[in-house]
């Protein structure tokens, strides 16, 4: 893994003012990233002062450089959700049949739920709906359907740190034949407590290489009188049957060690949430050397980017777990 040398690529300095919700942004992080054309595009978390946090988007031609618009995304017919909405937050972006899919995290009164949205030009975006019924986090779709049917994972929100959020120690496997209504098919990793990953989620969307899905998670190690630690890690799924778990990493891939990583509003944080693989062959598998851009929240405050293969994240995925 090298970390970009202009690292940190995006901090709360390039976001313009929106007002009258945004003005003097507080922090920048946890984008969704996908290329669309020769455009490299992130959908970022932006917060204010308020602590709202909105989804904007930011265009880059070399996936380094990011011009960020000056507008917050909405989502047309969200207005209409029943309940209050307090942010949406954290999205995934994946490619799937000819359109781009959105999935986000939605607070709400009554804890954390998946809403779905698509966009065919990002310019306006469309609401298509929640697709989740319990607190449920870090939902990522597969980019192609399965047998017939669509994928995602997700990972349910069933821990409560004390007094605080809560969280969750396994990433499901889901599916739908409609992309609002999802089922559990089968729990694919447990968070390994004692280690690195003790609660875990999905990073970004799964990509398709000739060895399986390639995926990229977080895991976090949680400390007695100290800030939790948030890692980036790997794993494998079968491609026919991808509630196989091929591989998974024994070490993690990315941990903060950066000042800008180590110190923000939330010390401790690398969080992958968008994923740019640039060379696929005819069949669309990811080439094993292609370069991969992943993009990570840093200490909820600005935005990291590291460089990989695809064969270094294969290599890692199946080092062998932890015994
Ligand atoms: C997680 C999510 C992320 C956030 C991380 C660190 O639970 O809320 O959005 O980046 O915590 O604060």
């Amino acid at each position: 893994m090298k970390r970009d040398s202009i690292n940190p690529i995006l901090t709360r300095a390039d976001i313009p003012s929106i007002p009258p919700a945004l003005i003097d942004v507080t922090s920048v992080f946890n984008p969704g990233a996908i290329k669309f054309g020769d455009k490299y595009k992130l959908i970022l978390r932006v917060q204010s002062r308020s602590r709202e946090t909105f989804l904007v988007m930011a265009e880059s031609d070399d996936g380094v450089n990011f011009k960020a618009e000056d507008k917050i995304v909405d989502f047309k017919g969200i207005e209409k959700v029943a309940g209050r909405v307090f942010h949406i937050y954290d999205a995934r972006v994946s490619k799937l049949e000819g359109r781009y899919y959105i999935m986000f995290a939605m607070d709400m009164e009554d804890g954390c739920q998946l809403g779905l949205g698509v966009t065919d030009d990002f310019k306006s975006f469309e609401f298509l709906g929640i697709t989740s019924n319990e607190d449920i986090r870090n939902g990522v779709l597969f980019p192609e359907k399965i047998n017939g049917k669509y994928y995602r994972m997700d990972r349910p929100n069933k821990a409560r740190h004390s007094g605080g959020p809560t969280s969750g120690s396994t990433i499901w496997l889901s599916e739908s034949t409609d992309l609002l209504n999802w089922e559990p098919v089968a729990p694919l990793i447990n968070g390994r407590f004692h280690y690195w990953d003790e609660y875990i989620g999905s990073g970004p969307p799964p990509v398709k290489t000739r060895e399986g899905w390639l995926h990229i998670y977080h895991g976090v190690a949680g400390h007695f009188g100290s800030a939790n630690i948030y890692q980036g890690g790997v794993m494998l799924l079968d491609l026919e049957n991808p509630s196989i778990v091929k591989g998974r990493c024994r070490c993690n891939i990315l941990e903060p060690r950066e000042i800008w990583e180590l110190a923000g509003q939330v010390p401790n944080v690398t969080f992958p949430s968008g994923m740019i693989v640039e060379e696929f062959d005819e069949q669309g598998f990811a080439l094993p050397d292609s370069p991969v851009k992943v993009y990570y929240g840093a200490a909820d405050t600005v935005v990291g980017l590291a460089h990989f293969t695809i064969r270094e994240l294969i290599e890692a995925a199946m080092e062998g777990d932890i015994p």
